[in-house]
């Protein structure tokens, strides 16, 4: 099976390191090697080889090069490479879907859904790579011209995390391509596999083209590399994709050579369901929001919160679905599958570790809670009552199936409560009475970076903007006018006529 996949895909020994450009993957054996695992049976899928100091070397100076050309490349031209690469997606959407359902331990349907959002992403960046628009602003001075334009930033750095192992590259490098950027990429070591999958899969499309090296890639074995990336003063844009622990390192250390950082870090999401909810609509968005990819998404549903008049009954019907999925857990390529496993062993520790802390600050199991016996990462999707939002357990991001389910008797105490931890990624309220919904989205509602109604926490579409706020980081990524972030904006005036008429009225006598 896992032959069969990495085979479609053409992955072998030669292309088992870095990408280095000019067609050329990395031949350096010494730097160690990063292992691919496969996650619902902790078998070694296959090794990829690290990247040594010398290899970064020639990325960097290759990246830099190509920047020279790509820069005054026009933009709707650049929109053609990224056009190539999302009909080469497109080919392979299959076949990349299955490899990270394997290697990343995601359902199959999850798998080539990922490989949607990177195809429609790089549709949405080829639109706007003829809309990368400025102002133009009405001078106080008189023959005067002002406009602000938007030039390219330089060459951006991606690291990415495991759970969305190609999505997430996608929507940084389509952007940053078609706004004159050339993106090197540090993919999770969880994930080598798909890394290089896609980079060959997008470089093989742009190769008989006549474009530059767009797309460069690189493993670390520790985290030496990782560090140098991130303090390179080369690199004006680091994209960060991860934990809030890591993320705030990433962004202290960037922030130090004044650079700047894209971060999308954790969440840790609330549904508030009120007494008019249609739960028609919220009890699937509750079980796909909290059970979906194993509950790591950065957007999972980790907190419930129910109005205590159907509170019992909303749990009892989650329950019972959840019952539901725990028939269907298994391996993630099997078409059958509801809920794959966890990403790694440490991922079920966490987990198990969590459910400890829930009993012992006096939360009630309503189902799950306990790991699966045998090969590979399985844990049951949990749901927990009793608890209170201040409860750390409940304020903490475990990536993981665990539902934290609440009671309120007021919206404004739901509200309060959904707010009142150190994440601000994504919210969700089901109801049916309009000013509810409308107090929810307005500016004392939902503190997130993404509010919802009737619509679950995850599953964003690639056409919004996508981050959060607080721990989350404050970095947006993908649609609306994210592109920005991957530009250097610069006013400019231009005086037409035969005056030099000074700001604030000031005069020199010659
Ligand atoms: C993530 O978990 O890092 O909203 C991103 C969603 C996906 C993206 C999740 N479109 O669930």
């Amino acid at each position: 099976m896992s032959a069969d996949i990495l085979k479609a895909l053409g992955l072998d020994k030669s292309n088992s390191g870095s990408y280095l450009g000019k067609g050329e993957w990395s031949r350096t054996t010494n730097a160690g090697v990063v292992q691919s695992v496969n996650p619902a049976t902790n078998e070694v899928i296959a090794e990829v080889h690290a990247s040594s100091q010398a290899d970064y070397d020639t990325i960097i100076k290759r990246a830099q090069e190509a920047f020279e050309i790509w820069r005054t490349t026009p933009a709707p031209r650049r929109g053609e490479a990224v056009r190539l690469c999302g009909e080469a997606l497109r080919k392979h959407k299959d076949a990349l879907g299955s490899l990270v359902a394997l290697e990343m331990g995601k359902i199959k349907p999850e798998g080539d859904g990922e490989v949607q959002e990177m195809i429609d992403i790089a549709d949405f960046a080829v639109g706007q790579s003829r809309m990368l628009y400025g102002y133009t602003m009405h001078s106080e001075r008189p023959g005067h011209r002002m406009y602000d334009q938007w030039h390219p930033l330089g060459l951006v750095g991606i690291i990415s995390a495991f759970n969305f192992p190609v999505a997430v590259w996608a929507w940084n490098a389509f952007l940053a391509t078609i706004c004159g950027d050339i993106c090197i990429w540090k993919p999770s070591p969880r994930t080598p596999l798909t890394a290089i999958a896609t980079m060959k899969i997008c470089n093989e499309a742009l190769k008989d083209a006549g474009f530059p090296d767009l797309f460069f890639l690189f493993n670390d074995a520790g985290t030496d590399l990782a560090k140098a990336f991130v303090d390179d003063r080369r690199i004006p844009l680091i994209s960060f994709t991860g934990s809030t622990k890591v993320g705030r390192a990433v962004g202290e250390r960037v922030a130090q050579r004044m650079g700047r950082s894209l971060l999308e870090l954790g969440g840790n999401n609330a549904m508030i369901v009120d007494d008019t909810a249609d739960l028609k609509l919220a009890l699937p968005a509750i079980v796909f929001g909290a059970v979906g990819t194993a509950g790591q998404r950065c957007t999972t549903t980790r907190r419930l919160f129910v109005h205590e008049s159907i509170h019992d009954d909303v749990v009892a019907s989650v329950v019972k679905a959840y019952k539901q999925v725990e028939g269907k857990i298994g391996d993630p390529t099997d078409a059958k599958t509801l809920m794959g496993p966890l990403n790694s062993p440490e991922a079920v520790k966490h987990f198990l570790e969590a459910i400890e802390k829930a009993k012992a600050a006096g939360g009630t199991i309503a189902t799950g809670g306990t790991a699966k016996e045998g090969k590979g990462n399985f844990v049951l999707p949990t749901v927990v009552t009793g608890l209170r939002n201040s409860d750390e357990v409940v304020q903490t991001e475990t990536f993981a199936p665990i539902l934290y389910v609440m009671k309120f008797k007021t919206l404004d105490e739901a509200i309060a409560m959904q707010n009142a931890v150190p994440q601000g990624l994504s919210s969700a309220i089901f109801t049916q009475n309009v000013k509810a919904a409308e107090r929810y989205l307005s500016a004392v509602g939902s503190d997130c970076g993404i509010a919802n109604v009737n619509i679950g926490t995850s599953g964003a579409e690639i056409g919004g903007a996508f981050g959060g706020e607080k721990e989350t980081g404050g970095g947006r990524e993908s649609g609306s006018d994210a592109w920005k972030v991957y530009m250097r904006r610069q006013t400019n005036t231009i005086n037409y006529s035969d005056e030099l008429p000074l700001a604030q009225g000031i005069k020199f006598e010659f």
